[in-house]
């Protein structure tokens, strides 16, 4: 076997990955020729990358670091469980400890009458789980034409053939036959981009009235159910207008629909409270579940459900499952992680501590010539650039364009904050202190001047028109 260590010259490393590993997401060609960044190590909220760069995660891996790197007792629960039991599955009538105790704690943390998991591998597997879930659940209700689900355009709930249907990304339903029959889009609650002259409050109304309209364009008796995140994250940190979720939830109590909120992202803390749905003040039947469930530090997913969706579908088979459904090792990992969020107030924290200082950091970066606004929601935010602050006008350039080009400044200057489009996204690990987001501006001012200088000096500074 050979040995690819962390010790082998970055140049080699690079070659290696070019020859043999396909990235997600990627022009594998375009970055062969410019090489992956190698990352080795990490901790806290920094990463540590093969030529020896301390590098501030600004995105907490992909949205999922809640806790931070290096947690020691992480990896110790998950050598203890591989020596107990390091794989048994859940099909066959048998179960184990720790997918009972995980499905228990969620059952507790999560909203009244949300008390039994389905789980994953991941949000994509989870979200394809829902769309069988919800369907069967109103087959076995007599009603097997309910089966349309409502989703919304630049939703990100997967990358699976199912998920990604829900999805609302054209970019990706132009490749490999997607959606799938019976997945509806409707408009995002994109005040910044989308809004106009309208006010965010009569603009989220109008969004949200658009769900209604679907409903009655498809029939009630055809609409199984609606998802969305409460806050959308890959989409851009689209935080809506206020109006926007209490006249969702008011359509889906009127026309008898289910409601899945999508947490992936805004779950476990994020927001400033275990779920998302909790701070937009909704009431789900179903939620998304992955990433914060364990930080990351195992691959889990799962549908937390609503004990009336539940009765419903286990008194069927529902014919549904993956080998690692309530793995051993990924539970009692996310276990851990549940009882670190918990024995360290680290939700109370984002609320009192984290989410205020990057607020007021953010805030002041938001005066940068080149930012035309902020969308923030506990510690998830997003500054979309813009060379015209006032009519908050798009870029000339392609979309995306000079998004990439400030990504790329924060990337040299040890910052790692992605882009959407023309947005830069801002979702650190939940226990980022209050001096390193101060590190976060500064590299974060620092990209900026340089992309505006960068942009003045091509001549980029130009509206669409
Ligand atoms: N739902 C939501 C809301 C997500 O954000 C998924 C489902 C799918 O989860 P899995 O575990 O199958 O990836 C996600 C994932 C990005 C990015 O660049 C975001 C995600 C995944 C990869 C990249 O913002 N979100």
């Amino acid at each position: 076997m050979s040995a690819i260590t962390n010790h082998m010259p970055t140049a080699e490393l690079q070659a290696l990955d070019a020859a043999h590993h396909m990235h997600p997401f990627t022009t594998n060609d375009e970055l062969a020729d410019k090489g992956a960044r190698v990352i080795t190590r990490a901790k806290g909220v920094y990463l540590t990358d093969s030529e020896g760069n301390q590098i501030l995660d600004g995105m907490a891996g992909l949205w999922c670091v809640n806790i931070g790197y290096g947690r020691k007792e992480m990896a110790e629960v998950a050598a203890r469980q591989m020596m107990e039991l390091p794989y048994y599955n859940t099909f066959f009538m048998t179960t184990h400890v720790p997918a009972i105790a995980l499905a228990q704690e969620i059952a507790k943390l999560a909203p009244e009458g949300l008390n039994h998991v389905f789980f994953a591998g991941s949000g994509s597997e989870a979200n394809d789980t829902n769309i069988r879930m919800v369907r069967t659940y109103w087959a076995e209700k007599g009603k097997p034409g309910k089966s349309h689900i409502i989703s919304r355009k630049n939703a990100y709930h997967g990358s699976s053939v199912g998920s990604g249907s829900l999805g609302g990304m054209n970019y990706m339903h132009a490749q490999g036959g997607m959606p799938i029959p019976g997945i509806h889009h409707i408009n995002q609650p994109d005040w910044w981009a989308e809004g106009g002259d309208m006010t965010p409050e009569a603009f989220g109304l109008a969004r949200a009235q658009e769900l209604e309209a679907k409903i009655i364009e498809l029939g009630e008796d055809k609409v199984a159910a609606f998802i969305a995140e409460p806050v959308q994250g890959a989409g851009g940190v689209i935080v809506p207008p206020e109006s926007y979720w209490p006249e969702i939830q008011r359509i889906c109590d009127a026309y008898d629909i289910l409601l899945i909120a999508d947490e992936v992202i805004c779950g476990f803390g994020r927001t400033g409270n275990w779920f998302g749905s909790q701070t937009m003040g909704i009431r789900p039947h179903i939620m998304t579940i992955a990433k914060g469930l364990s930080s990351g530090y195992q691959p889990i997913g799962g549908s937390i459900v609503c004990d009336e969706v539940a009765e419903v579908i286990s008194a069927t088979e529902f014919n549904h499952g993956y080998t690692y459904s309530g793995h051993p090792v990924a539970a009692a990992v996310a276990m851990e992680n549940l009882r670190i969020l918990q024995e360290e107030d680290i939700i109370e924290r984002v609320r009192t501590v984290g989410a205020p200082a990057l607020r007021a950091g953010l805030e002041k970066l938001a005066e940068h010539p080149l930012v035309g606004g902020l969308s923030i929601k506990g510690m998830m935010a997003s500054l979309p650039l813009t060379p015209h602050k006032e009519s908050r006008a798009k870029f000339a350039a392609d979309a995306g364009t000079v998004g990439y080009m400030c990504r790329e400044r924060c990337f040299a200057n040890n910052l790692v904050m992605r882009h959407v489009g023309d947005r830069m996204i801002i979702s650190p690990p939940l226990i980022i202190e209050p001096e390193d987001i101060d590190v976060f501006m500064t590299r974060a001012r620092t990209a900026l001047d340089e992309t505006y200088a960068q942009l003045k000096e091509q001549d980029m500074l130009k509206s669409a028109s």
